[in-house]
């Protein structure tokens, strides 16, 4: 039996950094990465049969091709002839590097699965969600989640209540959309970037590192290693041809000031994804210092605290 459901996913952000794909058409990642699910923030899908497949996006109807080859490996999977109509929202600004795409594709599998009546387990819905977008991979499961690279799946290291002290502040520089869609700037990457093959092999190291960090709990040298991912992705997207940069003015002023709360005893350590936001690892206890101290330099900007978070949620829906 079918029927309309709504399911709520949060996004990944990555802590070490996928950024390249080992195969372009199955979309397997390069890179291995290390991902925490927020909560805070979400995706909210409404997913319902229907004649022919259509995604509508915050009210907007997007391309028909850039889920073409999703919603057929949900059929064959599914083994079904159903069509889908999707409607999201998210609760925080789309397409602007705060991961709205593992979000959005991580309900969107849920969804699909449930509207066609079908129970699939997590990993099946994270080999759905990643042929949408790899870090969806991630974004099915709570907590903390390893993308291997090369994996169809992703796994979970750690459910959300393994560091509950841990918290995320998202600054939001700028609402604007990317002018620069992350799929694109891979594979600048890839073939223009003299960094690249460096990248690669470095990501291995970092993640080794990251998850030593993880499993101690030791948030210093957790962020000293996610500083290290995300400025050695950005540092391969520069030097690729034409060089590419999404950083804006006031990204780099965030960067200085966590630099500044570090050298002044408070932890806070950035990552920063495609786009202009900075997301701030911190613990608890450092957060109000951390919020303060960015507000005052920039007192228009607007914060988002997320906590680590759980996979996706059905919220309607969903029965038979
Ligand atoms: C990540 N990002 O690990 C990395 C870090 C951005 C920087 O995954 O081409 O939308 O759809 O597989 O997942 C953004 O890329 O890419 C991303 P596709 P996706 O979260």
């Amino acid at each position: 039996m079918s029927s309309a459901v709504r399911v709520r996913a949060s996004p990944s952000l990555a802590l070490i950094k996928y950024w390249g794909k080992r195969d372009e058409r199955r979309n397997l990642p390069a890179t291995p990465s290390l991902g925490l699910t927020l909560a805070g923030v979400y995706t909210e899908t409404r997913v319902e049969p229907a004649e022919e497949d259509r995604v509508i996006l915050d009210g907007r109807e997007q391309d028909r091709e850039r889920f073409a080859g999703f919603f057929d490996a949900v059929r064959r999977r599914l083994r079904t002839r159903m069509r889908f109509q999707a409607e999201s929202r998210n609760s925080f600004p789309t397409a602007a590097g705060l991961a709205s795409s593992s979000s959005g594709f991580a309900a969107l599998a849920v969804g699909c699965a449930r509207a066609a009546g079908c129970a699939l387990d997590a990993r099946e819905l994270s080999v759905l969600a990643r042929i949408g977008s790899a870090s969806a991979a991630r974004a099915v499961y709570g907590g903390f989640t390893l993308l291997a690279a090369g994996a169809r799946a992703a796994r979970q290291l750690h459910s959300e209540d393994y560091w509950p002290k841990l918290r995320v502040l998202a600054a939001v520089v700028s609402t604007e959309a990317k002018l620069l869609a992350s799929r694109e700037a891979m594979r600048t990457t890839r073939s223009a970037s003299p960094f690249y093959r460096a990248w690669l092999a470095d990501s291995r190291h970092l993640l080794a590192r990251a998850l030593q960090a993880l499993e101690r709990r030791d948030i210093e040298e957790l962020g000293h290693a996610v500083r290290l991912s995300y400025s050695r992705m950005h540092a391969a997207l520069l030097a690729s041809e034409p060089p590419a940069l999404y950083w804006l003015a006031a990204t780099v002023s965030v960067i200085r000031e966590c630099a500044s709360l570090r050298a002044r005893g408070i932890g806070a350590w950035e990552t920063i994804d495609a786009g202009p936001q900075v997301k701030i690892l911190c613990l608890q206890e450092d957060a109000p210092a951390v919020r303060r101290s960015l507000m005052e330099m920039m007192p228009d900007l607007s914060m988002i605290e997320c906590r680590p978070g759980p996979g996706p949620q059905l919220i309607e829906g969903g029965k038979g």
